[in-house]
């Protein structure tokens, strides 16, 4: 749903402005000296990109789904990490409190999450709990007015700079399921709360994760998101529908941005005295990942409009993440395959991206989680 088309399209042009004047004129320095600048990530906050999709009554934009997967789209074209700076306050680290906080919850940590002035994160993954999330081992026992927490989480986005986190870990150890885990908001301050090393990754530089330990971590029993136990597989699982979703919109976008390289690349390279788009085989291949990328984006479009309009797109997310993950993967493949040679040396953004890129087959559930939930959808709606 675009609640207001002029004034989305405003957003849209600086958006884009923003990504083609600033973003992709660094995006060398980012992954050379593994970090997103300061003044970046001040004219982020300037702009209102933290709070994209937070509440306009806590400060935020207020984005419908389809206005936000609009913005990822043109968002998606330059390095993912800088999106992954103000992703998690907009989508894991923030939508938790969102959808299931407390009104005091919300009150307290979205304007600050909207405005960039902290950075959510989230904490679900553990070194034995990955794609089977519900197995997670971290546990909360209660004392007194307070939870004692105590377990390592893995990967974790943002845990560098992250001011707070929304952490799953398991409140009643007799029930080893899904019902026996609660969502805590942690203040990385909390004495107890400790961080691993940053991990090296095969790509996304400037995006960070690492470790975070909890050893006796005591976080107030009202820190519960909701204020009811029990509930944080689920809100973990709401979450990452509409994460799902946003992931979806920016492997589009960068799809986008891989198929315009191509294409100014094989205009300009000359071989067998013209120019190799010229070529059948080659338009092959700039054709099939347009075609991809054409796929992907309304798709998008359409399981967003489903989710403005209040049904479930559990199954749809899980579709969009699917296919846009392994599309943009296709289409980095032709990138570098249409570039040749130059396309594997670093002096070509396709270099970077092919290994970007493979990073979104595997977050926010791995593909075969996604077929897992289609599949387990589809089964459900036939009983
Ligand atoms: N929205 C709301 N509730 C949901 C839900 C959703 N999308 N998906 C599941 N639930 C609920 C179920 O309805 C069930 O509730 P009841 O016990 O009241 O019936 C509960 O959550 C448990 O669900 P389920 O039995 O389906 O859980 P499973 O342990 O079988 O696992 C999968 C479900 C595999 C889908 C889940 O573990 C998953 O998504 N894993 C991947 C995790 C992931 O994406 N990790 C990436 C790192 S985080 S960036």
């Amino acid at each position: 749903m675009i609640r207001d088309q002029e004034i989305m399209d405003q957003l849209l042009g600086t958006v884009s402005r923003f990504v083609r004047e600033r973003l992709v004129p660094n995006e060398v320095r980012v992954a050379e000296e593994d970090r997103v600048p300061d003044e970046i990530i001040h004219e982020m906050r300037e702009m209102g990109l933290f709070g994209l999709s937070l509440p306009e009554e806590h400060g935020g934009l207020g984005l419908t789904m389809e206005e936000e997967v609009m913005v990822a789209f043109e968002l998606g074209q330059t390095s993912p990490a800088f999106r992954s700076i103000m992703g998690t306050n907009n989508g894991i680290g923030g939508q938790g409190i969102v959808i299931d906080g407390t009104e005091e919850q919300k009150s307290h940590w979205l304007p600050k999450l909207a405005s960039g002035e902290i950075i959510g994160s989230f904490a679900l993954t553990e070194p034995n709990a990955g794609s089977d999330a519900a197995s997670l081992r971290t546990s909360a026992r209660l004392d007194g007015d307070d939870y004692v927490l105590n377990g390592t989480k893995r990967f974790i986005t943002n845990a560098p700079r992250a001011d707070i986190f929304t952490v799953m870990a398991r409140t009643d150890p007799d029930n080893k399921g899904a019902g026996g885990i609660s969502a805590f908001i942690v203040e990385a301050a909390t004495p107890g709360l400790s961080l691993g090393k940053t991990d090296k990754k095969m790509g996304q530089q400037g995006s960070h994760t690492c470790d975070v330990i909890f050893e006796d971590c005591r976080v107030p029993a009202a820190n519960i998101i909701g204020g009811v136990p029990g509930q944080g597989f689920k809100t973990a699982m709401k979450v990452l529908d509409r994460g799902r979703l946003h992931i979806s919109a920016v492997c589009v976008g960068v799809a986008e941005r891989l198929i315009r390289d191509s294409l100014n690349y094989a205009s300009e390279r000359v071989q067998f005295g013209k120019p190799i788009a010229e070529f059948q085989l080659v338009q092959a291949m700039l054709a099939d990942s347009r075609t991809e990328a054409y796929a992907g984006h309304c798709m998008v479009i359409d399981a967003a409009r489903q989710k403005d309009e209040g049904r479930n797109v559990s199954t749809e997310a899980a579709c969009c993440k699917l296919f846009a993950s392994e599309m943009v993967g296709r289409v980095a493949d032709r990138a570098v395959q249409i570039h040749g040679g130059a396309g594997y040396v670093s002096d070509y953004a396709v270099e970077r991206f092919y290994r970007d890129v493979r990073l979104f087959r595997i977050y926010e559930g791995t593909s075969q989680i996604q077929q897992l939930v289609i599949a387990r959808n589809m089964l459900r709606e036939l009983n």
